[in-house]
């Protein structure tokens, strides 16, 4: 057989794996598959740099596949490319990632052929993908993570990074508004090393994409500042490679390459309509589909002679050459570099440097206190100098957030400043939780930062970074009414408790000072787990430990604070955050008065939860059923702790725009309203 032959052979076997796997599934997405296999070929036949007995190797190039409906061409690839399985401890295993049989059970449950892409259910999938959009705003994080990567551990003699993004992306993807956000960012960086394929096949959902959307796309993308080019049939390999040769040979911008494309390419009733999409061909369409490919009608999940041994001659080599060269370098690396190599281990495997927890503050009391806001960005501070690889930025918030990186030489990072440390994302809350991801993903331990209230524009990278267990750190600061003049409009109500909704998101909102070391402490230990730090405008006190617990209850999430001199409440008063203090003033007024009263302080419902039965029960009790809980925040889910004889103190409703003090008495956040709530229930019980 010809090259060539063997080329459409291949391609050929990419679109038959996926139309007989959503045949059988009886469920997903044939047409883009079809379409964008002869795509996908080209560039890991001929331009990935990416050894499938190494899918972790650290300068590997990067695929992904934004539009995560198509997954089967990503498994296709996987398979017939003979990438290997890594297991959690980061140790390759000699089994195949994705088998046939998880093929031939894609969409069912426990195949590493879920419906769309899984991050570390399936090796060799670089990111989850699904949600339109989110895929190409990680690929920029990855792209600016190899130029902080080589700025840092490069030497002469030395390239241990140059790695290359490649994504491929749809419609859907350049419709979503976080696309342009992230690929202006891109410009704005120049990285180059960043390719972005847009499958241009005017076709949706709901039909041609005329229906709603006429932007020239290209003209778009010359405007962020990027290098657009086309190819103008998604069949011509001869053309596509050229246009990855003009990526490959541009080095001051990103690159697009707007392929047009015939969804469910070969189908014959089917092809260029919307019912290609979202369903699978028909067994009829199915066989007519294959007679065009001049594939044998009835043959299911076939696999020709001479496939698997092609891509393991073209990418297959290529990539193991590579990697062994790296490798190798490496070695001589860790001998002239010894330090840096150990970083680089320790960064890989999501391990933190010997030292890395040295000279955090430690707050004195102090009835007037800090914000923690600020009192975050002393301890940021410190740990960012201890580990390199932390690092992160605001979106346009940086002297709000106080999250900027101030120490010598940290930098910002900038396209004549590669190894700058504070990220200035602008205001771009969604791409900056997509890079913030695609960052983490390269092992970069990075952080992302806003206001609380502005965590409603990133919540969709937020949750993937739960669902892919990123130790992605979220710092959101100016989380209550207590932001005051700013009003309605900036004083979050509902977002405290939709955070605490994501399952595996750690939300942690300190009550002082000290409290803010030991949140900062737990999220740095944090290795497959993302983390939401909740933190105040406003100034707080920080509180007597001497007199009080010391703050290192936090890693339990809830702990008592202060207590009834025999150890024995009558009534439990909750807070997390700004209301502890809060309680610690009506708690000292009900001592006064001869009423038995506990603080809990109760920094994070996830952690607590988390503990055991008999921790969480010398806590709270259950004989004590007088409780009130104090946040300012939606009350949801409060009912659980305080239990029906309780009384939860909350925000019913948005709040108002006035200076601070005058907020906190019309929602009623005085001590007075606690020690009334107080007295109340212990009536009632
Ligand atoms: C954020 C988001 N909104 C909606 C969807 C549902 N959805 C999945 S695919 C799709 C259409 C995508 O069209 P296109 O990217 O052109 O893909 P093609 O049909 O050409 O393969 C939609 C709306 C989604 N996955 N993500
Ligand atoms: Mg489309």
């Amino acid at each position: 057989m010809t090259n060539e032959q063997l080329d459409q052979l291949a391609i050929n076997t990419i679109r038959t794996l996926s139309i007989d796997a959503v045949q059988q599934a009886n469920s997903g997405h044939p047409g883009a598959p079809m379409a964008l296999a002869p795509v996908a070929y080209t560039v890991w036949q001929h331009f990935l740099r990416f050894d499938p007995e190494d899918p972790i190797w650290p300068n590997r190039d990067r695929f992904v596949l934004s539009n995560g409906h198509a997954s089967m061409l990503l498994y296709s690839l996987l398979h017939l490319c003979g990438v290997k399985a890594v297991n959690p401890q980061y140790e390759t295993l000699g089994e195949l990632s994705v088998k046939l049989e998880d093929i031939k059970r894609f969409r069912q449950l426990d195949s590493r052929c879920p419906g769309h892409p899984e991050y570390r259910w399936t090796s060799g999938v670089e990111t989850t993908t699904g949600p339109l959009g989110q895929g190409v705003g990680n690929s920029v994080g990855m792209a600016m993570a190899r130029w902080w990567m080589a700025q840092h551990f490069n030497r002469p003699e030395f390239e241990m990074f140059d790695y290359d993004v490649y994504v491929i992306c749809g419609d859907g993807d350049m419709m979503e508004g976080i696309t342009g956000e992230a690929a202006s960012l891109a410009g704005h960086h120049r990285l180059s090393n960043l390719c972005w394929i847009y499958d241009n096949n005017h076709i949706t959902i709901e039909g041609h994409t005329a229906l709603a959307y006429s932007d020239d796309v290209a003209t778009r993308f010359i405007g962020y500042g990027w290098n657009v080019t086309r190819v103008s049939d998604a069949n011509d390999l001869e053309m596509l490679e050229r246009a990855l040769q003009v990526f490959k040979d541009t080095t001051d911008r990103p690159t697009l390459i707007i392929v047009d494309s015939h969804i469910a390419y070969g189908a014959p009733n089917k092809q260029d309509t919307s019912g290609a999409h979202g369903e699978p061909l028909g067994e009829e369409e199915v066989r007519l589909a294959k007679r065009a490919y001049g594939w044998p009608e009835d043959a299911k999940f076939l696999i020709p002679e001479g496939v698997r041994e092609h891509f393991r001659a073209g990418m297959g080599e290529r990539g193991q050459q590579l990697r062994d060269a790296w490798r190798a370098r490496f070695e001589e690396y860790k001998a002239e570099y010894p330090d840096l190599a150990d970083q680089l281990n320790r960064m890989m495997h999501r391990q933190l440097p010997e030292g890395w927890d040295k000279d955090l503050p430690s707050f004195p009391a102090d009835p007037k206190g800090m914000a923690t806001r600020d009192s975050s960005g002393r301890v940021l501070n410190k740990l960012a100098w201890n580990i390199p690889w932390l690092m992160g930025g605001a979106a346009d918030l940086f002297p709000s957030t106080k999250t900027r990186l101030t120490f010598e030489g940290a930098g910002d990072f900038e396209f004549d400043n590669r190894g700058g440390r504070n990220m200035h994302f602008g205001i771009r809350e969604h791409a900056m939780g997509a890079i913030v991801n695609g960052l983490s993903l390269s092992k970069i331990r990075a952080y992302g930062s806003t206001f609380l209230i502005f965590s409603d524009y990133m919540k969709p990278p937020i949750r993937l970074a739960a669902i892919m267990d990123l130790p992605v750190i979220h710092v959101f600061t100016h989380d209550s009414i207590g932001v005051g003049e700013d009003g309605p409009t900036h004083q979050p109500i509902e977002q405290l408790t939709s955070l605490r909704a994501v399952p595996g998101l750690i939300t942690l909102r300190p009550a002082d000072a000290n409290e803010v070391v030991e949140c900062w402490r737990f999220t740095m230990k944090q290795r497959h787990q993302p983390v939401a730090l909740i933190l105040t405008r406003q100034a707080l006190p920080t509180l007597d430990r001497a007199k009080y617990a010391p703050a290192s209850g936090v890693e339990k999430g809830a702990y008592i604070l202060a207590d009834a001199p025999d150890g024995k409440p009558a009534v439990l008063l909750l807070a997390s955050g700004s209301e502890v203090s809060l309680c610690v003033q009506a708690y000292e007024q009900l001592t006064a008065e001869g009423v038995k009263a506990r603080v809990v302080s109760m920094p994070s419902w996830d952690l607590f939860e988390q503990q055991p039965p008999e921790y969480r029960e010398t806590v709270l009790p259950p004989a004590v059923t007088a409780r009130v809980s104090v946040e300012q925040s939606s009350i949801l889910g409060w009912d659980r702790y305080v239990g029906p004889h309780g009384r939860m103190i909350g925000m019913h409703t948005f709040g108002a725009s006035a200076p601070l003090k005058e907020v906190q008495k019309k929602f009623g956040f005085l001590p007075a309203t606690v020690v009334a709530a107080a007295r109340e229930v212990l009536a009632g019980v």
